[in-house]
């Protein structure tokens, strides 16, 4: 087997990561991911690569934000080809802890954004956003970066995030991107490696039924129920889909809408076999 050496510098503990950063001038773009890097993941960390200095990755799958019912223990993990991918793209370095070193022993302090976090996915899923703005927050505190990177594919967590850092006047400026989809317009997961072909076939009806959302707003379809109604029948059509949500909503509120008036949020969550799915879009009307 050969070797190859990396550029990219890899950090495990929280004190060599402050290490790291105190030797660093100008501006700092951080990722967070929980690795299994996709070109998704990828596409934020080359927009860091472009506009910052220095780019940190993180790669930390956070039991945090799994319930005990969830796939923690099985979430797909390649620390090597990660890292390979990221040395690849320039990145210079890797904060990859353990989980002990991020959750010491008597671990007790939590950040929650309360109302947002308990919507849309907080239904299925009550103590995810507490997790994710957690590390988060501690990701923000260790790296202190000068912006952070995340994708619109998880446009419930984006928003949450943005509310969490102005609402503690974290100083960084939160950078949104767009969901990267593969060929078939499936959008691009780590958790897509757990649908069967035939559920992934199935599960390119949520991109489909986004693309009539978009189609009907664009012939000036303004009611948000109409929209939900079309959606989820199709989604329902497909056999082997089960619905969790169908929701239009204020981007930046989540409340469900009854017209859209100002960007909207058509998010969906849908179950193929044992796989939990999301998607969604934005629609804006033009002022
Ligand atoms: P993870 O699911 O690994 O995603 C890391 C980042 O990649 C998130 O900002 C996510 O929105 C973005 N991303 C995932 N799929 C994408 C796609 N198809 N197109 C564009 N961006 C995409 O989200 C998390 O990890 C965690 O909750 C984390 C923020 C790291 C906290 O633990």
């Amino acid at each position: 087997m050969t070797r190859i050496a990396l550029r990219l510098q890899v950090v495990r503990s929280v004190p060599d990561l402050r290490t790291w950063r105190a030797a660093r001038q100008g501006s700092v773009g951080l990722v967070p991911t929980m690795g299994y890097l996709h070109e998704g993941h990828l596409s934020l960390v080359r927009a860091a690569r472009r506009n910052d200095d220095h780019v940190v990755a993180s790669i930390f799958v956070n039991p945090a934000q799994f319930a005990p019912n969830e796939d923690f223990d099985r979430y797909p993990r390649d620390e090597a080809r990660d890292l390979a991918l990221l040395d690849e793209l320039g990145v210079d370095c890797v904060f990859a802890p353990s989980v002990e070193s991020m959750y010491i022993a008597d671990f007790s302090t939590f950040v929650v954004v309360e109302g947002l976090s308990s919507r849309l996915e907080g239904k299925s899923r009550p103590s995810h956003f507490r997790g994710v703005t957690t590390v988060v927050m501690k990701l923000l505190n260790i790296v202190q970066p000068s912006r952070a990177y995340f994708g619109q594919k998880d446009a419930q967590q984006l928003a949450i995030i943005r509310r969490m850092v102005r609402d503690l006047d974290a100083p960084v400026e939160i950078i949104g991107l767009p969901i990267i989809r593969d060929a078939d317009g499936l959008a691009l997961s780590s958790r897509n490696v757990y649908l069967t072909p035939e559920q992934r076939e199935s599960a390119l009806v949520l991109n489909r039924s986004l693309r009539v959302a978009e189609s009907m707003f664009a012939h000036d379809e303004r009611s948000a129920g109409a929209i939900r109604d079309t959606v989820t029948s199709m989604i329902s059509s497909e056999g082997l889909a089960q619905i969790d949500y169908v929701s239009v909503a204020d981007c930046e509120t989540l409340d469900e809408l009854q017209s859209i008036e100002h960007p909207a949020l058509v998010s969906v969550a849908a179950r193929f076999g044992g796989t939990r799915l999301i998607d969604n879009t934005i629609l804006t009307p033009l002022p």
